[in-house]
């Protein structure tokens, strides 16, 4: 407050305390109920992911449903996320972009649901389109999808799942059969990386951005840049994580790492570094992003808008940060000549 010599000025002063404390405590109370809702938690605080309800798989063994077939099945997804991202990736690093189709969802913001940018099947969201396969289903309505549009049922809505039918089952329709993103020699190390960097970096971000104690964001965050400091490590020797072939293993890495500068470094809290600030990590993520096909399933705008918008308890006032520069993901990654090094890796 200033004061001139003998006249007090009503310069414009802090809400009163007790505003203050109401407000801190409305809006605490508030937050705690809105992310036990929205992010289930442990004793400790700590997120806990709910599982996945659909698990079929499309094959060719005798008896199943679900044959491999083309324009047959239909990936619904939110390009907002990252585990619908992973499906896409791989859809385009097969070329099977006339055998499956997608259909994009959008957030309602106001709902917390999804809405089917155009209408399919006759629903017009995707919590529609569960009932539709399940009368009566109580669960969660994620994305992604893999729908069979023949007996109009969800075959499986777990990424992990998803993207391991789509390297193998589907060969007969593809533009690219012989890529193998999960070769039979390379299993062993690709199931050790899957492992580390889903509870670590995929979901270890969520874990650091939906933390309900000081605790819990402690050792989510000790333990991600833990692991993404041994990735950064490993790839000083190996283009990509398992040698010198991408995998299912980098495919999973990579939706999260073209997320992490721009949402879950600020969002999320998980800003000990920037991806890009990485020494290994920055240009493997460009020479990723610079595979054929993958820029096109990659969308910043609808990530931002998904999460800044809609994660509304992170980030109340709703506003949409402008940043980062995405255009160095177009930048030369020169990783082309780690592959020696890492056939032998
Ligand atoms: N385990 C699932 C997780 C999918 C997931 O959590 N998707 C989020 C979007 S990023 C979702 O649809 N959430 C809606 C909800 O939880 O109701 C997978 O990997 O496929």
């Amino acid at each position: 407050m200033s004061q001139t010599t003998g006249t007090k000025k009503k310069g414009k002063s802090l809400p009163p305390k007790l505003i203050v404390r109401l407000g801190k405590f409305v809006w605490t109370t508030l937050w705690h109920l809105m992310m036990s809702k929205l992010a289930p938690r442990n004793a400790s605080g700590e997120y806990v992911r709910p599982s996945s309800q659909f698990r079929h798989f499309v094959g060719t063994n005798d008896g199943n449903p679900y044959q491999p077939a083309a324009g047959r099945y239909c990936l619904y997804v939110g390009l907002g996320c990252p585990w619908a991202h992973r499906t896409l990736v791989v859809r385009a690093l097969k070329g099977l972009e006339d055998a499956i189709s997608v259909s994009i969802a959008s957030p309602a913001s106001n709902e917390g649901i999804w809405v089917l940018n155009q209408e399919e099947e006759g629903c017009r969201t995707l919590t529609e389109l569960y009932q539709l396969a399940e009368p009566g289903y109580s669960g969660r309505c994620t994305v992604p999808v893999l729908w069979d549009k023949q007996t109009k049922a969800i075959v499986n809505n777990e990424s992990a799942e998803i993207i391991v039918m789509l390297n193998s089952e589907f060969n007969d329709f593809a533009k690219h059969p012989t890529l193998d993103l999960y070769p039979e020699e390379r299993r062993e190390k690709i199931d050790h990386w899957n492992e580390r960097i889903y509870h670590a970096v995929n979901n270890g971000v969520y874990c650091c951005g939906f933390a309900q104690t000081q605790e819990a964001y402690d050792q989510a965050c000790n333990e991600l840049f833990a692991v993404l400091d041994e990735i950064d490590a490993v790839l000083a020797m190996s283009r990509y994580l398992c040698g010198e072939r991408v995998t299912l293993a980098d495919v999973r890495l990579f939706t999260t790492l073209f997320r992490f500068d721009g949402v879950y470094y600020g969002l999320f809290k998980c800003n000990r570094r920037r991806i890009q600030d990485y020494e290994n990590l920055g240009p493997y993520l460009r020479d990723l992003y610079q595979l054929p096909g993958v820029a096109d399933t990659c969308d910043l705008e609808a990530v931002k808008r998904d999460y800044y918008g809609n994660l509304f308890p992170l980030n109340p006032g709703g506003i949409i940060p402008a940043g980062p520069d995405m255009t160095k993901l177009l930048e030369l990654h020169g990783r082309e000549s780690l592959g020696k090094e890492a056939v032998m890796g």
